[in-house]
């Protein structure tokens, strides 16, 4: 397959400034009519070829300025039109089977009703189109089609007209007065109910608010109407960003590729970003489901009325709308906790990531298969990017940055470098090698060393960034790290400092210090980077229990699990080091379990142990069999060390009621997290527990947990809470992929038979990525499962992806990156799991898709 540069970037040859659309609905056949004013760029290269880009249609019948046109060529899936002149009409009609479209790009069926997806390079599929997101057009839409199968009939913007047709037809028109890309084009007509409210923008102006589901469904959408609102509320107070529409629609589909989809006025959301109630949706449910709502409404403006010049800029919309969704959730809840989350998400998703052979720069520079780059590098690293520039710049001066990019840029498409030139002329940084943080990929490694001589504590900082492929050197990048230094007798510091790395070194000298401080580094996570330190156990200790940044407390915590477990998954542990580091974690666990001063949210953040892909992240290769063992003999004996102050703090949360307050929340985290810990020591006084909690259940969470622990145990009362837990939820697909994911994500010795059986389930949809991944992603994730030593793991998640790609090459990409981390796992799997990708590329019709992710795997 060709691969396309972000160097070779042409303006287009041709504008469309306008398009009407008309569409007669079927679902298995819908005919479309596109008629496009097109003009000459006068930026463009002059030539008379109109080149419309298309992907599995074919053109009925086009026309010129109202004449047919016969000599009309195909390059590839392009259409090819000679243009004599500077402006023409030109139309085209095609016809398209949305049933038959399993890849879910473009205009689909999905449970009886019709929609589209067009983000990346769907729209193609409707109709050909310079299907590119620097080509903006007005858009007009017309649908008709059989009014009792698509009674409601949605398109972007506003209905302008509608009507009764013949034999039970009915039609709707939709315009859109704001210019947009393709990749926004929306339209869906089905039978859907709304739930409805209005919202008043800051300067006065009604807009109606309407979140669309299948009819039975409507009593779970209130979470996500209140997080709407709350959107439109906050973009306004925080970033000054009115809504600019008089209707604004939310429409959830159970069959979708991604998350969510931020047309212009029609957002298509995924059924599991909606739908939230206190017995089907846990408490992290409701979260996704506010953060969901608010990111794909934050795009309305960084990424709709500012939109890409090409898609190597993808990280200037989702980046940017990833750090505007978490500042908004922090907001709606714990900062801190949001912050530590967000973290840890980075760490697990988005370090493996820029470690392996698919690392790629927040603005890569080629891809072959855009859709396997909406990756945690461009959303995650691209919001941590931003992130930084905010905190050297301050907020407010990063407000008049952004003020100036959206003043700047409202009505085209941008570049990541328009926006750090307008973050840098708002604030009056100087960005000039801050850059880099957009053409490098990689981790940065930053040594710190603290000396103290006299009263002078002097921080010494060292960074590298590590090769990634294409790119063998890097230059030194800028790094803010928010840093303090506590005096170990009272517990304090005198005030934090933001000192910038922005060389190979940096010393940095602060005095009034008669004894050696403690350091307290990359507070809140200040730059994105893996800070390596030798520590004392003890001084990780204080800080877990002293720091005034909940973010260095947490870290702390993590720190010290980390460097006792790296050690004993190293074999450098003799019995006197296991037990002074277990003793250390145990005080620290201790300190927290029973700390009256936190609250339960911190509480449970601090207790969560480094996940096993952040273990592995710090080992150039490793055996994942060593490190699953050890973390979880590590959870063993502290379920059994603690044993009391566990069943205590169970106790204490188990009799909490249910309510959605911050307090409650906490309360339920920690139930379940005391329960795995409780069950890593005593299985039976673990089980005890966990059916106890599952039948007094009132809420998805406590019962979710249950079952979470119950899956991984080899008892009676497992298979009694996952029958109960299937027939309970019945019907409610969103419930059984969590029936799934509990089972394929468990610790349990048959865990990957289990994986084999569900696979055969009569629940089982190899065509709704919502059910592929609530099986075969929490298995790829699940270590016990996936690393199995017989390599069985591997060669599941292979037939997986051999299976899926014909069907949606999209989401069977998206298994890849698991396997092609074998140069990291040691020598016995790494060759199965080598084997495995060497079986996928061997497939000859393997979509372009896949078989970019497993070339670079490979490589
Ligand atoms: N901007 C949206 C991206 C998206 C997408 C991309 C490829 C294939 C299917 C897709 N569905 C949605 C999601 C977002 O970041 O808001
Ligand atoms: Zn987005």
């Amino acid at each position: 397959p060709p691969v396309i540069r972000r160097e070779d970037y042409l303006p287009p040859a041709w504008l469309i400034p306008e398009i009407a659309l008309d569409f007669a609905l079927g679902l298995d056949e819908t005919v479309v009519v596109s008629k496009l004013s097109v003009r000459r760029n006068p930026d463009g290269n002059g030539t008379a070829t109109l080149r419309l880009n298309g992907d599995q249609i074919a053109p009925r019948a086009v026309t010129v300025d109202g004449t047919a046109l016969n000599d009309w060529k195909l390059d590839g899936p392009d259409l090819l039109i000679e243009l004599a002149g500077d402006a023409h009409e030109v139309a085209i009609e095609t016809v398209l089977n949305p049933a038959a479209n399993s890849q879910l790009m473009g205009l689909y069926a999905s449970n009886g009703m019709l929609c589209t997806q067009c983000e990346a390079e769907g729209f193609r599929r409707i109709t050909f189109f310079p299907d590119r997101p620097d080509v903006l057009s007005t858009y007009s839409v017309r649908m008709s089609g059989d009014k009792a199968t698509f009674p409601i009939l949605l398109a972007n913007g506003n209905c302008t007209a509608e009507g009764e047709g013949e034999d039970g037809t009915h039609w709707a028109e939709w315009h859109d007065p704001w210019p947009k890309p393709s990749y926004l084009f929306a339209l869906v007509a089905g039978e859907l109910v709304a739930n409805h409210a209005t919202f008043t923008t800051m300067s006065g102006r009604r807009v109606d608010l309407n979140v669309w589901v299948r009819p039975g469904d409507e009593g779970r959408t209130q979470h996500a109407m209140d997080s709407l609102i709350a959107s439109m509320k906050w973009d306004e107070e925080t970033f000054g960003r009115e809504y600019d529409l008089d209707l604004f629609n939310i429409v959830a589909v159970s069959d979708f590729n991604m998350g969510a989809m931020e047309n212009k006025g029609l957002n298509v959301f995924n059924t599991r970003y909606v739908l939230a109630d206190p017995d089907t949706a846990t408490d992290a449910d409701y979260d996704a489901v506010e953060g969901v709502i608010g990111h794909e409404y934050f795009h309305n403006w960084s990424g709709n009325r500012v939109t890409c010049r090409d898609w190597f800029q993808l990280s200037l919309k989702e980046g940017f709308t990833v750090l505007r969704d978490q500042l908004f959730s922090a907001d709606m809840g714990s900062e801190p906790v949001k912050r530590i989350e967000d973290v840890r998400v980075l760490r697990i998703a988005q370090f493996p990531e820029d470690s392996g052979p698919l690392a790629h720069p927040i603005r890569p520079d080629s891809y072959q298969e855009i859709s396997n780059f909406y990756t945690a590098t461009v959303y995650n690293k691209g919001a941590e990017v931003i992130r930084m520039m905010r905190t050297m710049a301050g907020e407010e001066a990063f407000r008049k940055g952004t003020d100036l990019y959206f003043e700047r840029h409202d009505g085209t498409a941008a570049t990541c470098e328009d926006f750090v030139k307008a973050i840098e002329d708002g604030t009056g940084l100087d960005l000039a090698r801050f850059r880099l943080w957009y053409s490098q990929a990689g981790t940065p490694q930053v040594s710190a060393r603290l000396e103290h001589d006299g009263r002078i504590a002097r921080l010494a900082l060292t960074q590298t960034v590590p090769a990634t492929p294409g790119q063998p050197e890097k230059a030194p990048m800028p790094i803010p790290l928010r840093i303090a230094l506590f005096d170990r007798d009272t517990g304090t510091h005198a005030g934090e400092h933001l000192v910038i790395l922005d060389g190979d070194e940096g010393s940095f000298a602060f005095e009034g210090f008669d004894k050696p401080p403690v350091l307290s580094i990359n507070r809140g996570f200040s730059a994105p980077v893996a800070i390596e330190m030798e520590r004392e156990d003890e001084d990780l200790v204080f800080l877990a229990a002293n720091d005034d940044d909940p973010f260095a407390r947490y870290e702390a915590m993590q720190s010290l699990v980390l460097q006792h477990l790296v050690a004993a998954v190293g074999g450098g542990l003799d019995e006197a080091r296991r037990a002074s580091g277990r003793a250390a974690i145990g005080r620290a666990m201790k300190a927290i379990v029973t700390d009256p001063e936190l609250d339960d949210l911190m509480r449970g953040e601090l207790m969560i142990l480094p996940a096993e892909s952040y273990l592995a992240e710090q080992l150039l290769v490793s055996d994942p069999g060593v490190i699953h063992a050890e973390r979880e003999a590590l959870k063993a004996w502290l379920g059994l060390e603690l044993a009391d102050e566990l069943k205590a703090l169970h106790d204490r949360i188990s009799a909490v009621p249910y309510s959605r307050d911050a307090a409650a929340r906490g309360a339920r985290k920690l139930k379940t997290q005391a329960l795995v810990l409780i069950a890593s020591g005593d299985a039976g006084e673990g089980a005890a527990r966990a059916i106890a909690q599952y039948r007094k259940a009132d809420n998805m969470t406590d019962r979710q947990g249950a079952v979470m622990v119950l899956a991984g145990l080899d008892c009676p009362e497992r298979e009694e809470a996952l029958a109960d837990f299937l027939a309970r939820y019945e019907g409610n697909a969103l419930v059984i992929d969590k029936w799934f994911s509990l089972q394929a994500g468990s610790f349990h010795p048959r865990v990957l038979e289990q994986i084999h059986a569900l696979a055969q389930h009569d629940e089982f949809r190899m065509s709704n990525p919502n059910r592929v991944r609530s099986l075969y992603m929490a298995a790829a994730v699940n270590p016990q499962a996936f690393h199995d030593a017989s390599g069985a793991g591997y060669a599941m998640i292979g037939e997986l992806i051999r299976k899926l790609d014909p069907i949606n090459p999209q989401t069977a990409a998206r298994f890849v990156p698991a396997l092609g981390r074998w140069r990291r796992v040691e020598p016995g799997r790494a060759a199965m799991m080598r084997a495995e990708l060497e079986k996928i590329a061997a497939v000859p019709s393997l979509s372009r898709d896949v078989r970019e992710q497993v070339t670079k795997s490979l490589g």
